[in-house]
């Protein structure tokens, strides 16, 4: 794979097996509105190195991936004027290419991560395997991604907007380990339980280090694993408010295709919400970038 581009400070903290986290650009330029998104991406990287790690935000500009950006390199990728595009793993090299800016999904934000020697990935959902996916055949490529790269992705679940269930099933095919952290029950993103169960539990980030530890050795060089932190209670979305988003959205993207799906539905959580949905987006990525800095920590010892 090309080599990214990666900052002085990112490539010293490797160097020295200090701790790093890599951190998502799509969340930024499409996952959250402008202005929010540039405060959050702030927020992500402070409580990542207040937990001892070394962020690593994760973009391609101009054509050259990015691991670490620049403060001036943050606010570019959270303008939306900048039009970034959305680049799964397959977008990579037509990116590359054709010189384009564009913001990382959690396929291409683990592929780079592992091409420039980090193991471990904050974020806010992972996706998944979209309701209805026997007819649109919609079937994230974050799935597969993560069966092939020996990267850990903390994340809080799939959004109950996808078909849970399904996506549980394909982590399974692809022999990633699914963790619940200091849960038994699978997240669903603004919410804490979707229903669905964790095969394994592990109630410390030095519990979910040595798991990542002992699944490197014990398969090496195949699969990440899947670390899932609830969002915190204090920010959990009420059920019904959940519920009603959820029925609403499903049924005003029914015509949306492709990489446009999951956008379409953040907006529509984020516009109808009043806020709620943004509150618990936020405090849920945050929580999820200090826990992989946590786990970095406890990898790096
Ligand atoms: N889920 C969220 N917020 C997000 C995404 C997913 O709750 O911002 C983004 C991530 O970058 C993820 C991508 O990798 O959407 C998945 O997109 P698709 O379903 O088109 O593969
Ligand atoms: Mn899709």
């Amino acid at each position: 794979m090309t080599t990214p581009s990666i900052t002085e400070e990112v490539r010293t903290a490797l160097a020295e097996d200090r701790p790093v986290v890599a951190l998502e650009s799509t969340i930024l330029s499409h996952g959250l509105p402008p202005g929010r998104n540039r405060e959050v991406a702030a927020r992500l990287e402070r409580v990542v190195r207040e937990a001892g790690a070394v962020p690593a935000t994760i973009a391609v500009l101009g054509g050259v991936a990015r691991v670490g950006l620049s403060a001036a390199e943050l606010d570019h990728v959270c303008d939306p004027a900048n039009d970034l595009v959305k680049l799964s793993r397959r977008d990579l090299g037509p990116a590359f290419a054709l010189r384009r800016d564009g913001a990382t999904t959690v396929a291409a934000t683990a592929a780079l991560a592992h091409a420039a020697g980090i193991g471990v990935f904050a974020t806010g959902g992972l996706g998944g395997v979209h309701r209805g996916a026997r007819e649109s055949w919609d079937v994230s490529a974050d799935l597969g991604v993560l069966a092939t790269t020996p990267v850990l992705v903390v994340c809080s679940g799939v959004k109950s907007v996808l078909d849970v269930g399904a996506t549980l099933e394909l982590l399974e095919t692809g022999s990633v380990p699914v963790l619940g952290y200091r849960t038994d029950a699978f997240p669903a993103f603004y919410r804490r339980e979707s229903g669905f169960g964790v095969p394994w539990r592990v109630d410390s980030a030095a519990e979910a280090a040595a798991v990542v530890a002992a699944h490197r050795a014990a398969v090496p060089g195949t699969a990440g694993v899947l670390l899932a932190n609830p969002v915190p209670h204090a920010s959990e979305m009420p059920a019904d408010l959940h519920d009603r988003l959820l029925a609403e959205g499903l049924e005003l993207t029914r015509d949306v295709r492709g990489k446009d799906v999951t956008p379409a539905l953040l907006e529509h959580f984020h516009g109808a919400s009043g806020g709620a949905s943004l509150d618990a987006n936020e405090a849920l990525v945050l929580s999820n970038a200090a826990l992989a800095a946590e786990v970095a920590v406890e990898l790096a010892r």
